[in-house]
């Protein structure tokens, strides 16, 4: 099928260079929990705890990728995805997060990769989605400072292995929804509920990125290295001092405590001031590590966040419409997050390494129409397009997700893929949505390379 004007006209917004990606984790995709002396992580635990999972789920089975992920390479070079980021399991390739190492964690990889490269697609790696070897939490986890030097000899041993196969190394994907969500709300993963502990853990991560990338590049390693950062914009919900001082103190809790230690080398003074003596403990010279030059920053862009004294979820406005996940969908936040980001920080280039939506997707006769989807990404797309053409280098973008998968404390009642998989069969079975992407895709590849205007068959169904 052709592709339409519309998306000639998105695809022509963006450089033929520009990277097109879909995105997964090992928690949420690979299953096989158990296998080839795979060790147990945070994540397998937590889902044993009566309650933790809504759907009383675990990642054991997943979408069964560690498997069938040679299928799933095909179906991703069949829609045309010229990147994929995927995270390493560091419980498959150090099940003790410390001591050895199980060589068929690493051949697995290595397959992945293999696989990835006879197609043509590159491989942005990440190397913390969550999944801490347990036997690390039982000496503290990420409150510990040792799990940082820890976390140094995996990255580095990864970096030795893979570093010159792969197309781009994040060290955490979102260190916020680790802190916050795994240590001071407690839904996720270890499931603690203290807020010290919470700001310890969040200074840790950031310092082990700062040591991971002085080590990588000590070992001569010339791949982009990065950090992944979950980000919305703040906004009030009235323009009273008080919500406004609240949409202010969110924003410093959310983006700038991350965002200022990595670009600036400082921790913002208002959210000090907030956290009181629940503030981490710096040690001398650790905000100079943690201030590392990037290669690129990873942004993961699903919704804006509104802060006041009403509900976040905001009932007094059915009218605004959401996402399965509850999340609103606002794409002009993309567009001001990142401008924003532009004005107020010396940015690398950015990668979009997040963005897709949740919906209850039904499977008709085979086929899976999510309309709702397809709008998403293509408003989001724009947005992230009238970003660019406001200045701000991004430089690719990832679908979240490529599978229906594991969806943490949801389990599997949330579908973020654009294929859609039957648990029961492991079934893949694309969705609209993947089939526009692919179409895009193809649009954007034309553009590049218009000489091959007339060449659609590499494409699936084209
Ligand atoms: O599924 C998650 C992913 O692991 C991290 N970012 C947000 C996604 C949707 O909640």
């Amino acid at each position: 099928m052709p592709p339409s004007s519309d998306l000639e006209r998105l695809a022509r917004r963006f450089p033929p260079q520009f990277t097109w990606g879909v995105a997964t984790s090992a928690y949420q995709i690979e299953g096989a929990a158990t296998e080839d002396g795979r060790g147990e992580s945070i994540w397998d635990e937590f889902g044993r705890r009566p309650g933790a999972i809504r759907d009383g789920s675990t990642g054991a089975q997943a979408c069964d990728h560690y498997r069938r992920f040679a299928g799933d390479v095909d179906l991703m070079a069949s829609l045309g995805v010229g990147a994929y980021r995927f995270s390493i399991s560091w419980p498959r390739v150090q099940p003790k997060g410390r001591g050895d190492w199980n060589e068929s964690g690493f051949a697995f990889y290595e397959r992945l990769l293999e696989r990835l490269s006879s197609l043509g697609i590159g491989a942005h790696v990440t190397l913390n989605h969550w999944d801490l070897p347990q036997a690390l939490q039982e000496r503290g986890g990420w409150a510990n400072r040792d799990t940082v030097h820890r976390f140094v000899d995996y990255a580095s041993e990864v970096a030795r292995r893979f570093g010159g196969a792969v197309a781009a190394i994040a060290t955490h994907n979102e260190p916020w929804v680790i802190a916050a969500l795994g240590h001071e709300a407690g839904i996720f993963a270890p499931g603690i509920k203290h807020r010290a502990t919470a700001y310890r853990v969040a200074h840790h991560l950031l310092l082990s990125h700062g040591l991971a990338l002085r080590a990588l590049r000590a070992q001569g390693l010339a791949t982009p290295l990065g950090i992944v950062l979950n980000q919305s914009p703040i906004h009030p919900a009235t323009r009273s001092p008080a919500d406004m001082a609240k949409a202010r103190l969110n924003d410093g809790l959310t983006i700038r405590w991350y965002m200022d230690p990595l670009l600036l080398g400082t921790y913002p003074e208002d959210v000090l001031e907030h956290l009181g003596a629940d503030a981490p403990p710096v040690h001398s010279g650790d905000m100079e590590i943690i201030r590392q030059p990037l290669d690129f920053l990873g942004v993961n862009y699903y919704t804006r966040n509104i802060s006041g004294s009403g509900s976040p979820l905001e009932p007094e406005h059915p009218e605004r419409e959401r996402t399965d996940m509850g999340w609103e969908v606002f794409p002009a936040g993309l567009t001001e997050l990142l401008v924003r980001l532009k004005a107020d920080y010396l940015l690398p280039p950015i990668y979009i390494t997040e963005n897709g939506a949740a919906y209850r997707d039904q499977l008709v006769e085979g086929r899976v129409a999510d309309a709702a989807r397809i709008r998403y990404l293509r408003s989001h797309i724009a947005a992230l397009a009238d970003a660019r053409e406001a200045g701000v280098d991004v430089r690719g973008y990832f679908v979240w997700s490529l599978l229906d998968n594991f969806e943490w404390a949801d389990g599997y009642s949330k579908r973020f893929g654009i294929v859609y998989v039957d648990y029961e069969t492991q079934q893949r079975i694309p969705k609209a949505s993947a089939l526009w992407y692919r179409d895009l895709l193809e649009a954007a590849r034309q553009r590049a390379e218009p000489a091959a205007r007339t060449e659609t068959s590499r494409w699936a169904g084209a």
